[in-house]
């Protein structure tokens, strides 16, 4: 099934360089890139994407992390995009995700780890309207 998803290259992946390397392997594996942007979150829009972990204690970490610099917004399409995507990026905390992954190979944190990628159908729906109004 054809299903479109979307990614942010976090600010740790933007800092170290890691645009190109990460598009390419999406483009490599065969997805559409439908739409490309870099932008700068500030901390109530950081707070309202991540608000499901609100009363966690990485929150406000998070949240500091995710400010500090510009971060890249691509929407991907292609079939199973959501789930293939998911196993490109790899576990969250970097340290643990398998080489071979964009957080295996690029990330050497659990905060910074490099790449978000949407969960669900509803998660990109709600991640994308959230972005739109940036
Ligand atoms: P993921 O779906 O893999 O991006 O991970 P989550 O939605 O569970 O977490 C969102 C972000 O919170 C992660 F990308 C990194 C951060 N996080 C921490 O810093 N510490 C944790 O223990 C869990 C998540």
């Amino acid at each position: 099934m054809t299903d479109k998803t979307l990614i942010l290259i976090k600010p740790d992946g933007v800092k170290k360089r890691h645009i190109g390397d990460i598009i390419s392997r999406f483009e490599e594996r065969g997805f559409n890139i439908l739409h490309v942007r870099m932008l700068t979150m500030n901390s109530d829009q950081a707070s309202d994407f991540y608000s499901i972990h609100k009363e966690k204690p990485f929150f406000s970490e998070l949240i500091d992390y995710i400010t500090s610099g510009p971060i890249v917004q691509v929407v991907l399409e292609g079939n199973s995009a959501i789930e293939v995507v998911r196993q490109m990026v790899g576990a969250t905390n970097s340290l643990k995700a398998a080489s071979g992954t964009i957080r295996g190979d690029f990330g050497l944190s659990h905060t910074e780890n490099v790449i978000h990628a949407s969960d669900s159908v509803d998660s990109f729906e709600r991640e994308f309207n959230i972005l739109s109004n940036i």
